[in-house]
């Protein structure tokens, strides 16, 4: 049978053993529900899963019926004033909920609304992965902020965006038919996320126009039933390129006026806006810097504005110079974070929050933790991963990421030689903050698959379940979206998770390794092999090769001092060859090919060696998808066959792109004789 693939996750497909669940409620009571709630919102996706999933129709009702059992959803108060005091909720943080299937009734008590609809999620989840014994359960989030960005552009295209136009926008305003920004809202909810950016962090001032006002009224409208809150990108110019004032000074009264104003408009058009996000004095756009203005002082003015309303303003670390002199050894855009935040912390307002992209430079395939997570200890931060796969292969290669999110959340910083792990500084443990969390970058388009691969969705799931919960282990949340994206067949899963977990080592292995970034061409499209496009110009991506040796030199004694950036313990690790991990040698040293690594093999060796077998892991994947036809729909089986075809292909042209280029560049034959003229 086709399979719509916009339903993702939540296809609440027919389970096998249905007839083995023996709890049958006779009502779902959605305590309180008004039809905008997320009360009204959770009885119906119970309704519409149950039915799917177990092929029984429950009616709702405000009110539970005597003497059958029902399933009970909504608030902790609404709960409590009907059936009584609950031992349980004390424990409940904020859009947490207490699942309960153990009792006559299956219980959702949500701390707040949203909390209530997680919980009706979750119960589904359950029941349609066949999870069907009884549990008692309070799960909380790991941060209060679990927000997704979309880069979408107000003309609908969409920067990095892979998967079509907007679903938001169309030529210059929000768009008419907003159906599918509520699918969008419903598949966010289901995995916990409560806030997201609509527009580019590039922003147009146009936004701020009140067509695109009423728009952005109209899009909240549909997704509050999901607990998603909007939230918008700015142009920090917007004062004078769309208001007309002379001036974007963020200490200018009339300037800081003009936010305030039009920061109420479009409060009282959407009263729960989540807040801004602000790319500031980055990659040409306007910023406070323009007027000697700290990046504080066009933070807080932000913060000013939304305060009254409850509103948060995420402010961009992503802030450097893409100018900088690469004949100069010891600049270094790794160093711009830490440069440009560290003498601020502490002077930005409590409703601030500095978003770090998880590494220095920009989304590589592999980089250390950005330092700014350890310099920042008096601001409040959130992590930005990216879910659209910018640098990783545009969704055309698969790459679960999970495991990378994974390493860099448990990454310890030993901020003061303590226990710092990424994750605790980002849920504001560490520090005592006020907030925190993070963010994801996803570029959703109007493909159905929703961001150009069946497959690649994986990601965005877990990119929300780990937001909600870092401790969760990368395998059992590819596991538990195979078996509610594709069920339940033996082969499918173990095929489908080895296929996975082995995506980010072999893309690594093709592209770029031991640190050297993903060598992807950075002048363009940010896609296939140019590992010549990194060095020679203001970018700072730069990798440093030459006939000998190659590598950023990111130590105190000889380099770029990025190295001293990180706490001690980790500095030390980093300022010396021998204690660098081999994954991340060209990233802190700039060494020879010939130099040895703990394998014992040589540098240009192992890129040799690497990038042969990276690919050919990459060409396993097809057979490997094959094995399944038959056991998955035609439509879903056929789309991702024809890509990771695609990416086979593509992976040997990386391949003997990367190996051709050090080759030429060193002259040294490859051992196994496969590179090179011979
Ligand atoms: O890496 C760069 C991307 C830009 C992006 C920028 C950013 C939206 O190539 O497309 O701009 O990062 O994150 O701001």
């Amino acid at each position: 049978a086709a399979e719509d693939g916009s339903r993702a996750w939540l296809r609440y497909a027919r389970v096998p053993n249905a007839s083995s669940y023996r709890f049958l409620p006779s009502s779902i009571v959605a305590l309180n529900s008004t039809s905008s709630s997320p009360i009204y919102t959770a009885g119906r996706e119970l309704q519409k899963g149950i039915r799917g999933i177990l092929g029984t129709h429950i009616n709702i009702n405000g009110t539970a019926k005597q003497g059958s059992p029902s399933i009970v959803v909504g608030t902790v108060d609404a709960y409590q004033k009907i059936y009584g005091d609950l031992d349980e909720v004390e424990d409940l943080a904020g859009d947490g909920f207490f699942l309960s299937t153990e009792g006559r009734n299956v219980v959702i008590v949500g701390q707040n609304e949203r909390g209530a609809l997680y919980g009706a999620f979750e119960y589904l989840s359950r029941l349609g992965q066949e999870k069907f014994d009884p549990v008692a359960y309070v799960s909380n989030p790991h941060a209060p902020i679990r927000w997704v960005n979309e880069w979408d552009n107000l003309d609908g295209s969409i920067e990095r965006g892979y998967a079509g136009p907007s679903i938001f926008f169309r030529d210059g305003y929000v768009v008419d038919n907003v159906t599918r920004v509520a699918e969008y809202a419903r598949l966010l909810a289901s995995i916990r996320i409560n806030g997201i950016i609509i527009n580019n962090v590039n922003a147009n001032p146009e936004l701020l126009n009140s067509r695109n006002i009423e728009g952005l009224g109209r899009l909240a409208d549909v997704m509050r039933p999901y607990g998603v809150q909007l939230g918008i990108s700015l142009n920090f110019a917007s004062p004078q390129r769309f208001g007309g004032l002379d001036s974007f000074d963020p200490l200018d009264p009339k300037v800081d006026a003009w936010w305030a104003n039009i920061t109420d408009k479009i409060y009282s058009r959407v009263p729960d806006m989540a807040g801004y996000l602000v790319k500031a004095n980055s990659e040409g756009q306007p910023g406070p810097l323009t007027y000697n203005r700290t990046l504080a002082d066009g933070a807080n003015m932000f913060a000013r504005a939304t305060k009254p309303h409850g509103g948060i303003v995420m402010f961009r670390a992503f802030v450097y110079d893409n100018h900088i002199n690469p004949a100069n050894w010891t600049a270094d855009r790794a160093n711009a974070g830490v440069e440009f935040f560290q003498h601020l912390d502490g002077k930005f307002d409590d409703n601030v929050v500095v978003q770090i992209k998880y590494g220095p430079i920009d989304f590589q395939v592999r980089e250390p933790p950005s330092p700014l997570f350890s310099t920042l200890r008096k601001t409040s931060t959130a992590i930005e991963l990216q879910v659209t796969q910018e640098y990783l292969g545009h969704q055309c290669h698969l790459v679960y990421l999970a495991p990378l999110w994974k390493e860099i959340l448990e990454y310890d910083l030993r901020a003061d030689d303590k226990p710092s792990k990424v994750k605790d500084i980002i849920s504001s443990e560490r520090f005592k903050r006020p907030l925190g969390g993070s963010a994801a970058v996803v570029n959703v388009g109007t493909n159905t698959t929703w961001i150009g691969s069946h497959l690649a969705m994986s990601n965005l799931y877990a990119y929300g379940i780990m937001a909600w919960d870092p401790s969760v282990e990368p395998d059992e949340v590819l596991q538990d979206w195979i078996r509610l994206t594709f069920g339940f067949d033996r082969q499918v899963i173990e095929t489908m998770t080895d296929m996975s977990l082995k995506s980010w080592p072999a893309y690594e292995n093709y592209t770029g390794n031991l640190g050297i970034q993903t060598l992807t061409d950075i002048l363009y499209a940010h896609y296939g092999p140019n590992p010549a496009s990194q060095d020679n110009n203001g970018w700072g991506q730069w990798t440093r090769a030459d006939k000998d040796s190659l590598g950023m030199d990111r130590t105190v004694k000889n380099g770029t001092g990025n190295a001293r950036q990180y706490p001690p313990a980790i500095a030390r690790m980093y300022e010396n060859v021998e204690t660098t991990p081999d994954n991340l040698l060209l990233w802190f040293h700039h060494v020879p090919y010939t130099q040895r690594l703990k394998s014992g093999k040589t540098v240009i060796q192992h890129f040799y060696d690497a990038h042969y077998d990276g690919a050919s892991v990459a060409q396993t994947f097809v057979k490997q998808w094959e094995s399944l036809e038959g056991k998955i729909d035609v439509e879903r089986y056929e789309h991702v066959r024809f890509l990771q075809t695609y990416q086979a292909g593509h992976a040997l042209v990386w391949r003997d792109a990367i190996n051709q280029f050090y080759y030429n560049l060193s002259e040294i034959p490859d051992e196994a004789k496969r590179v090179g003229n011979h």
